[in-house]
C-alpha cells in the first residue's frame, strides 16, 4: 500500500511528558506544524502524571526543574510537588499551542522502518500512520516493575504499584505492607503511616537519606520572580552550580571523601532514630551516591511510630494472606504496595521498534542499551531517543539533559531538511567508540562502585547514567554531528 493512504507526518513524537512536550514546543516555536504526538493516556505529564502517590514530589529544586524558556514564578515550594509539576507541563503545552497535536489514548503498538519509502510505519489503535522521523520520548521511568517474588499473583488483598496508585483504596485501619525503600517508597510512607492500622516496610537495602529541608516559597519571593524574572534566573543559576559540584563528587569517586559525605546521612539517621537496633537496620552498607541519594525529613520519624515495623529479612514469598519471610514468619496484610521501581533498561517498548533488516531495538540492544549521545542507534534510521541510554543524572535536573537533546534533534532535523537528506543512520563504529568511551569513564564513578541499582542492567553494565557534568553533555550536543552518520539523499 502507498504511504498517501495513511496520515503522514514529518515528525512523530511518542509521549507527552517533559521531553515529548519540550520537543514539540521547539518544533512549534520554529513554525513547524507537521508533527504529531502519540500519547498513551488522556493527559500530559508522563511519569509526573502516573506517579500520583501521596507525597510525590521532585527532589530537584523547583527553579531548576522547569524549562529554561518557561520559568515558573508560581512554584509554591522549594521542591515541586507532583500536582504542580503536572499542572506546569499542561499549562506550558497549552501556552505553546502543542495540545492540538496530541493524539490522546494512542499508545504506539509498533513501529517499523520502511527502507523503500524512507519513513517509519507506526501502528496505533486508530490505524497506521507514517512519519519521516520518529522521536521516542517515552522516558526510562514509564513502565512500572513489580518484584519477581514467588506468589505475588496469589495475593488476595489489594495489590498495586506506587506508579499506579489506587486512590479508591482506603488505607484507614488496614494492615498495609510496602515493598521497596527507594525514592518513591520513602515519600509516601510518612503520608500513609497515620492511616494504616499496621504498616510493615519490607526493606531489601537501606537507602542513604539526607535532610530535605523543603519549605514554602514566600509570596513576596513569588511576586518578585514575576516582576523580575532575572531574580529567578540567578537563583536557578546558583542551584545549577551547587548541583554540578555534587556531580563532581559522584563522577570522580573517592572512597575517603565519600566517607566524609556519608557522615551527613549517618548524622541524620542518628538524630532521627534513637533505637540502636532500628538504626542498625537502617544503616546503609555501600558507598553513598551509588544508588540515588534520597532526601527526607519525615521518613525516619514515621518508622519510629508504634504502628510501623521495618522488616529487613528476606521476603521468601507472597501468599494469599500476606508475606512470608525467609525464616517462615508470616505477616498478614490487607494491602500490599510495591514501590519497586521501573523497567529502565528492559522496557517492553524495545521489542516494538523494528529497524533496518527487520531487527528489533531489543535485539540491537542484546548486549545492553547504547545510543550515540543517548539519541541515535545504528540500524534505526531517522529514529531519535530522548533520555535514551546514558543520559540520566544522579545529581541534577533531567530537564537540562532533555533540553540538550531537543537542541541536538532539532539541529539534526534542520540539517536533513537543508541538505535534503532522506535518512540518517549513525555509523556503527562511531556508536561503538562512543560507548567504549562512556563505559571507560563510568568505571571511576560512584555508581560503578559495587552496589546493585537500577542504573545497572542485568549484566551489571551502567547503561543509564551520564558520567559527567550537564554542561559537558550540552557542549557535545550543541551541533548535529553530520560526520557521525551515513546519509541517504
Ligand atoms: O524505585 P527504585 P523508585 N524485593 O528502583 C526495592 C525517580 N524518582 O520508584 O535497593 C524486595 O529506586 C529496591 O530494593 P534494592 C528517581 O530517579 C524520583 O523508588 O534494589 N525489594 C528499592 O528499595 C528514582 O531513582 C523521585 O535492594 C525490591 C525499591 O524497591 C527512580 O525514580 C521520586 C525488589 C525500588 O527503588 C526510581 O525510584 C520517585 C524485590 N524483588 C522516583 N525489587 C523524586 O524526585 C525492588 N525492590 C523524589
Amino acid at each position: 500500500m502507498e504511504d498517501k493512504e495513511f496520515p503522514h507526518f514529518e515528525v512523530a513524537i511518542v509521549g507527552a511528558g517533559f521531553s515529548g512536550l519540550g520537543m514539540a514546543i521547539r518544533l512549534k516555536k520554529s513554525g513547524q506544524s507537521d508533527f504529531v504526538i502519540l500519547e498513551r493516556a488522556s493527559d500530559t505529564g508522563g511519569t509526573w502524571r502516573d506517579n500520583s502517590y501521596p507525597g510525590c514530589a521532585c527532589d530537584i529544586q523547583s527553579h531548576l526543574y522547569s524549562f529554561s524558556f518557561a520559568l515558573n514564578p508560581n512554584w509554591s515550594r522549594l521542591f515541586p510537588p507532583q500536582p504542580e509539576i503536572q499542572a506546569y507541563l499542561r499549562e506550558t503545552a497549552a501556552r505553546y499551542g502543542v495540545l492540538p497535536h496530541i493524539h490522546w489514548n494512542c499508545p504506539l503498538l509498533g513501529a517499523a522502518w520502511d527502507e523503500d519509502e524512507k519513513n517509519w510505519q507506526i501502528t496505533t489503535p486508530g490505524g497506521l500512520i507514517t512519519a519521516h522521523v520518529l522521536v521516542l520520548a517515552t522516558g526510562p521511568l514509564s513502565e512500572p516493575s513489580l518484584p519477581g517474588i514467588p506468589g505475588l499473583a496469589s495475593f488476595k488483598g489489594k495489590l498495586f504499584h506506587s506508579a499506579q496508585w489506587d486512590h479508591a483504596c482506603d488505607l484507614t485501619g488496614k494492615r498495609v505492607g510496602v515493598i521497596g525503600t527507594g525514592a518513591s517508597g520513602i515519600q509516601f510512607v510518612p503520608e500513609i503511616q497515620p492511616q494504616a492500622a499496621r504498616l510493615t516496610i519490607f526493606q531489601r537495602t537501606p537507602p542513604w537519606i539526607v535532610p530535605r529541608q523543603d519549605r514554602p516559597i514566600p509570596a513576596w519571593q513569588r511576586a518578585l520572580y514575576k516582576k523580575l524574572p532575572l531574580a529567578q534566573r540567578l537563583v536557578r543559576l546558583k542551584i545549577y552550580w551547587q548541583r554540578e559540584a555534587i556531580g563532581a563528587g559522584l563522577v570522580y569517586y573517592n572512597p575517603a571523601r565519600s566517607k566524609l559525605i556519608a557522615q551527613l546521612g549517618l548524622n541524620h539517621l542518628k538524630r532521627q532514630i534513637a533505637d540502636p537496633a532500628l538504626r542498625a537496620k537502617l544503616t546503609p552498607n555501600y558507598a553513598i551516591g551509588c544508588k540515588r541519594i534520597l532526601l527526607s525529613d519525615d521518613f525516619y520519624p514515621a518508622l519510629t511510630r508504634p504502628n510501623v515495623e521495618v522488616v529487613a529479612d528476606r521476603v521468601a514469598a507472597i501468599t494469599p494472606e500476606g508475606v512470608r519471610l525467609a525464616d517462615d514468619r508470616e505477616i498478614p496484610l490487607d494491602v500490599l504496595i510495591c514501590a519497586t521501581g521501573f523497567h529502565a533498561t528492559d522496557a517492553p517498548l524495545f521489542t516494538k521498534i523494528k529497524g533496518r533488516e527487520g531487527r528489533y531495538l531489543s535485539e540491537a540492544w542484546g548486549k545492553g542499551m547504547r545510543a550515540y549521545l543517548g539519541a541515535t542507534v545504528s540500524g534505526f534510521p531517522n529514529l531519535f531517543l530522548m533520555i535514551g541510554p546514558n543520559t540520566g543524572l544522579g545529581h541534577s535536573s533531567m530537564v537540562l539533559m532533555i533540553e540538550s537533546q531537543i537542541k541536538y534533534i532539532f539541529e539534526a532535523l534542520r540539517a536533513m531538511k537543508k541538505e535534503q537528506i532522506k535518512a540518517i543512520d549513525v555509523r556503527p563504529e562511531i556508536l561503538e567508540h562512543y560507548n567504549e568511551w562512556l563505559q571507560e569513564r563510568l568505571k571511576g564513578t560512584v555508581w560503578n562502585s559495587g552496589c546493585k541499582s537500577w542504573y545497572l542492567d542485568k549484566r551489571g553494565q551502567n547503561t543509564t547514567l551520564w558520567p559527567g557534568f550537564t554542561f559537558t553533555f550540552r557542549r557535545l550536543t550543541r551541533h548535529f554531528k553530520a560526520d557521525a552518520y551515513n546519509s541517504t539523499l
